[in-house]
């Protein structure tokens, strides 16, 4: 377990490589300044080194250049994958003083909002990858209040209910534990799971 812990959020992380093999075909990237939190998770198409390549485009972008909108990053990772495998690729913004989540992807890494009122907020997947041809984005704000729980997962991560699953959540420990003893395939998989203090 990964942890992250700042004063307006905290999160838990897991990654897992396929059986067999040494290293994570998925990527993930989180980061903290005073107004915004963001992660993303990026999954490379194949197995094994060459998807590692492609995925690891993903957090050394962002590392250096997570002030820059959604829409821009995106395009800056999609321009590195010219000639690589490609990759699936969420990014997560969380911008504290507005209290909104801004959130785009391409293919199927899901981002699951259970907000505490007690309703599910869930983009639906954009088919596709990066692959450093034209991308047509669909970025997505959404407001949350103090104590919203999200969860972003590659598809190495299969849910059967995310809905009792972050509803029924106690804590993120909790539901660490639950995700990773009842859902993870035999794939790379990623998860990162976190609360939104305040
Ligand atoms: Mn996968």
């Amino acid at each position: 377990m990964i942890q992250v812990q700042t004063e307006n959020v905290e999160a838990v992380i897991y990654q897992q490589a396929k059986s067999g093999n040494l290293e994570s075909g998925d990527a993930y990237f989180t980061h903290s300044e005073e107004d915004y939190f963001i992660f993303a998770i990026a999954d490379g198409l194949g197995n094994g080194p060459m998807a590692q390549q492609s995925a690891e485009i993903i957090p050394n972008v962002l590392s250096e250049y997570h002030h820059e909108s959604i829409d821009e990053l995106l395009n800056r990772c999609n321009e590195y994958m010219f000639q690589k495998r490609g990759a699936a690729v969420a990014i997560v913004k969380v911008h504290f003083k507005h209290k909104t989540i801004q959130y785009s992807c391409v293919g199927n890494v899901r981002l699951y909002i259970w907000k505490n009122a007690g309703k599910m907020v869930y983009p639906l997947p954009v088919r596709g990858y990066l692959s450093g041809r034209r991308l047509k984005l669909n970025t997505q704000s959404y407001s949350y209040d103090s104590g919203d729980l999200f969860f972003l997962h590659s598809d190495g991560i299969d849910l059967r209910s995310p809905t009792s699953l972050l509803k029924n959540a106690k804590g993120l420990f909790d539901l660490y534990y639950t995700v990773i003893h009842s859902s993870v395939a035999n794939d790379d998989a990623t998860f990162i799971a976190g609360n939104l203090l305040r």
